[in-house]
């Protein structure tokens, strides 16, 4: 029975394939042949808006079910408000705390060590010390990176600071400010951000657009810092090649722009492209492919409505020059931290995408073939949890929630 469902799925992908790409990097994408049985999309609400999707599958597509047997194990409920959970080298986990510090935890869970001594965050509403990523090199020099909102004189703005973990005092050592997405403006929502590394060792950093009218339009501005992807050097430096480096007028850091609020950010493990979701206003949440260059055209096209009702700009949701998104949600997931997949113990999960859902309160899973979503499926709804970042490491994801809990996912 299962044959007969996996075979034509098989062949069409295939063919599809065969057309589509050249690129024999791309051949090993994973085809999850255990999720060919369609089921009915697992969104059932009705949607906002009247929105017609650019291309088939852009939302709403077809359910998948996991059917490997996996274990989820509450590891801890006594975190704070965790906003990022980073697997170390050993295996232990590096939780950011929105707050201002961070805690590492061993693989069951228990505190090792509360970490102090950070640049002043400016944790007001969605403010606060936010994700963190480890240097390439970290087992040897100990040097983290991270994003927190941070107070200056006009206002308040995402900044980027490094320093060395330094475990035996519970400090960070050195701690610098090396970027900020300026200008600061007066307000306590979309900092974004997430960080994570590239294979060159240049940092993908993103932030948001502040929210406020003032910040929502300096999304399409290469001027302004507000709704970008930044490339940077270890430095806090333009990354070398990034796409308006020599623009005059233009931030050299910027790499994507047209950004609403950037949460979640991950590298694809087979094709190297950079993955981000951005929530939307009143639905049209979205996930893309960061490009270099590219507009990812808020808020002039969205798939989503104010929350007030009225359309955003003219409206519109399709523009020449201007990104589609990979796949959008209306009404709503509200996106944070997310990852893929990269093992093999639960099969038809590598290469998966994992969005932590915070309002709609559960974990997404994508399945995506060749860079499109060819499945959905809601994870762990019974906890009742707003899942604020994902994370995988060896076979294995984690979850952290703003009600303060520690999930680990594994195979049973
Ligand atoms: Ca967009």
């Amino acid at each position: 029975m299962r044959l007969k469902f996996i075979f034509p799925f098989s062949v069409i992908s295939f063919i599809l394939y065969s057309f589509s790409c050249s690129n024999t990097n791309v051949t090993s994408q994973n085809n999850s042949g255990a999720d060919t049985t369609k089921l009915p999309p697992v969104e059932t609400k009705g949607a906002n808006t009247d929105y017609s999707p650019a291309f088939a599958g852009q939302t709403r597509i077809s359910g998948v079910r996991t059917t490997t047997p996996y274990n989820v194990d509450l590891l801890a409920d006594n975190l704070g408000r965790p906003w990022a959970v980073i697997p170390l080298p050993d295996g232990r986990l590096l939780i950011t705390e929105k707050s201002g510090f961070m805690e590492i935890r061993n693989e069951s869970g228990t505190l090792v060590k509360k970490i102090t001594g950070f640049p002043k965050v400016d944790d007001g509403g969605q403010g606060g010390m936010l994700d963190a990523a480890l240097d390439p090199g970290f087992t040897t020099n100990k040097t983290i990176y991270w994003s927190f909102s941070e107070r200056l004189e006009k206002g308040n703005l995402m900044s980027v600071a490094k320093g060395q973990l330094n475990e035996a005092t519970g400090t960070i050592d050195n701690p610098v400010v090396i970027f900020r997405a300026t200008p600061a403006l007066r307000g306590g929502l979309h900092f974004g951000s997430r960080l994570i590394f590239d294979k060159d060792g240049n940092l993908f950093v993103s932030t948001g657009e502040r929210s406020i009218m003032e910040g929502r339009a300096q999304a399409q501005l290469l001027s302004s810092g507000l709704g970008k992807i930044f490339k940077i050097t270890k430095d806090g430096k333009p990354a070398p090649g990034n796409p308006f480096i020599n623009q005059e007028g233009a931030i050299p850091e910027i790499y994507a722009y047209g950004i609403r609020n950037a949460q979640g950010l991950d590298i694809h493990p087979v094709t190297g492209e950079l993955w981000e979701n951005e929530f939307g206003p009143r639905g049209g949440d979205e996930v893309n492919i960061i490009k270099a260059g590219k507009n990812y055209g808020w808020p002039v096209i969205t798939y989503g409505i104010e929350y007030s009702g009225g359309t955003i700009g003219n409206g519109i949701q399709q523009k020449a020059g201007m990104e589609q998104p990979v796949y959008y949600w209306d009404p709503v997931l509200s996106p944070s931290g997310m990852a893929f997949y990269k093992g093999d113990a639960i099969p038809e999960w590598k290469n998966n995408l994992f969005i932590g859902g915070l309002s709609s309160e559960h974990i997404c899973r994508l399945v995506i073939v060749n860079n499109k979503v060819v499945g959905e499926e809601k994870l762990l709804t019974d906890k009742n949890e707003r899942f604020r970042d994902v994370a995988y490491n060896n076979n294995m994801l984690y979850a952290v929630t703003d009600g303060g809990m520690l999930f680990r996912i594994s195979k049973k």
